[in-house]
C-alpha cells in the first residue's frame, strides 16, 4: 500500500443473500484485478443499504455475507483497505456537508432514485434515499480515490461525485481528487437472462444467477434463457441481446474472444451453446463458493480483518476532516 500508486475507492450494498453474476462481471473482477497496481480500498456500503426499509438481523448477518464474497472473489486485505462503512462515520460526516453543497434539483434528476421512488410507491421513499448518491460521493471523495470500479449504470452517480468535488474545491480551495469512473464497456451491463434489455438485478429472481447459487438451479436457468428464432450463435446487442449476453458470459468467464465463440459454434444449435455457458459459468464459481463457504464459517476472522481495514480508513478519513472543518470553516475545538 504505497502512497505512489493511484488510489481506487468501491462498494457494494450488503442488501442480498448473495451478489450476482452482474455485480462479480461488472465490477468485483476489477476491483480484484485493480489490486495489483492500485492502492485499493473496498467497503461494504451498509449505510446505503438502510435507505429502504430493512431489518437489523437480516443486514447484520448480510455484512458478513457480502465480505465474505469480497475475499472469496479475490480481495486480498494484506494488499487492499477492506471495510464497513458504517465502520467510518467520517462518511456519514462528509456526507452532510455535502448535501449542503448539492441542489434539490440535482439530486431528484438521479435515475437510480426516480426509480427506486417510483418502486417505493411515491411517499414511502425517504429522504437517505434521495441523498444516497451525495453519501456515495462521500465514500469516494474522503479517500482522494482516483478512479471508481463499477458497473454502468452507476456513470450518473460519479458525474455528480465529480461535479461535488469541483464544487467544493472551487468553493472552499484545493481540497478533493476528482475522480474517474472505471466502467469496462464489454461487461459493464450484463442482462437479466429472461429479459435481455434489462440490466441483470437483485429484484429479478428468475434472471439473475447469484455467485451462491447452486450449479444444477445455474444451468436450469441458463437451459431457460431468453434468446430469438434466429439459431445462430452470434453477437448482435441490438437485434439478439439474449445470445450476446451469454457471449458476454461465457467469454468473461472462459477468456476466450467472442469472435472465437461465435466460429466454434458455427452450425451449432442453442441447446449445446447453452449447455456450456452452464458449464463455464459453474466451473468459474465453484472455487469462489468453497471460499466463501471457509469465510462464513469464520465470522472471527472475518471480524478481525473488518477491524484492522475500518482503522486503516479511519485513519485516512479523520485526516480529510481536519482539512474539510478546517475549510468550511467550522470553528476547531479546543485542546
Ligand atoms: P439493485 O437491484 O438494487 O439495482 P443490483 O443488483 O443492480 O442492485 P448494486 O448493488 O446496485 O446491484 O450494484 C453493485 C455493483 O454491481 C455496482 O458497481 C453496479 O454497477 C454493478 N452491477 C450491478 N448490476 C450489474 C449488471 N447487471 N451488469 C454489470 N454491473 C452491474
Ligand atoms: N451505489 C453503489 C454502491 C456504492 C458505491 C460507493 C460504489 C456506495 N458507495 C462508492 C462506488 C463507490 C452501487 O453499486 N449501487
Amino acid at each position: 500500500m504505497d502512497a505512489a500508486r493511484p488510489r481506487v475507492l468501491s462498494g457494494m450494498q450488503p442488501t442480498a443473500d448473495s451478489f450476482h453474476l452482474g455485480n462479480l462481471l461488472g465490477a468485483l473482477r476489477h476491483w480484484v484485478a485493480l489490486q495489483d497496481d492500485h492502492d485499493a480500498f473496498y467497503c461494504v456500503v451498509d449505510l446505503h443499504a438502510i435507505t429502504v426499509p430493512h431489518d437489523p438481523a437480516t443486514l447484520r448477518r448480510r455484512t458478513r455475507v457480502a465480505a465474505a464474497q469480497y475475499l472469496a472473489a479475490g480481495i486480498d486485505p494484506d494488499r487492499s483497505t477492506l471495510f464497513v462503512q458504517s465502520h467510518v462515520p467520517q462518511h456519514t460526516e462528509l456526507g452532510w456537508i455535502l448535501q449542503c453543497l448539492t441542489g434539490m434539483g440535482e439530486a431528484g434528476r438521479m435515475t437510480q432514485y426516480k426509480d427506486k421512488a417510483q418502486k417505493g410507491g411515491g411517499d414511502a421513499a425517504s429522504v437517505g434515499l434521495f441523498a444516497y448518491p451525495i453519501l456515495q460521493a462521500a465514500d469516494i471523495l474522503i479517500y482522494h480515490a482516483d478512479r471508481v470500479p463499477v458497473g454502468e449504470d452507476q456513470r450518473q452517480h460519479l458525474e455528480l461525485t465529480r461535479d461535488l468535488a469541483q464544487r467544493f474545491n472551487a468553493r472552499f480551495g484545493e481540497t478533493f481528487t476528482v475522480p474517474e469512473p472505471h466502467i469496462v464497456r464489454t461487461t459493464g451491463k450484463i442482462l437479466d437472462l429472461q429479459e435481455p434489455t434489462a440490466k441483470m438485478s437483485k429484484s429479478s429472481p428468475s434472471g439473475v444467477i447469484d455467485l451462491l447459487e447452486d450449479p444444477a438451479s445455474i444451468a436450469k436457468k441458463i437451459r431457460r434463457a431468453v434468446t430469438d428464432t434466429d439459431a445462430t450463435v452470434r453477437a448482435d446487442a441490438e437485434n439478439k441481446p439474449g445470445v450476446t449476453n451469454l457471449l458476454t458470459i461465457h467469454s468473461a468467464l472462459s477468456g476466450r474472444s467472442v469472435a472465437e465463440l461465435e466460429e466454434a459454434y458455427a452450425g451449432k444449435g442453442y441447446g449445446d451453446f447453452k449447455a456450456d455457458v452452464a458449464d463455464v459459468v459453474v466451473g468459474a464459481l465453484a472455487p469462489l463458493q468453497e471460499r466463501y463457504r471457509r469465510w462464513i464459517e469464520d465470522p472471527e476472522a472475518l471480524d478481525t480483518i473488518l477491524a484492522a481495514g475500518a482503522e486503516r480508513a479511519r485513519s485516512v478519513a479523520a485526516a480529510t476532516m481536519v482539512d474539510v472543518r478546517d475549510r468550511v470553516g467550522f470553528l476547531a475545538a479546543k485542546g
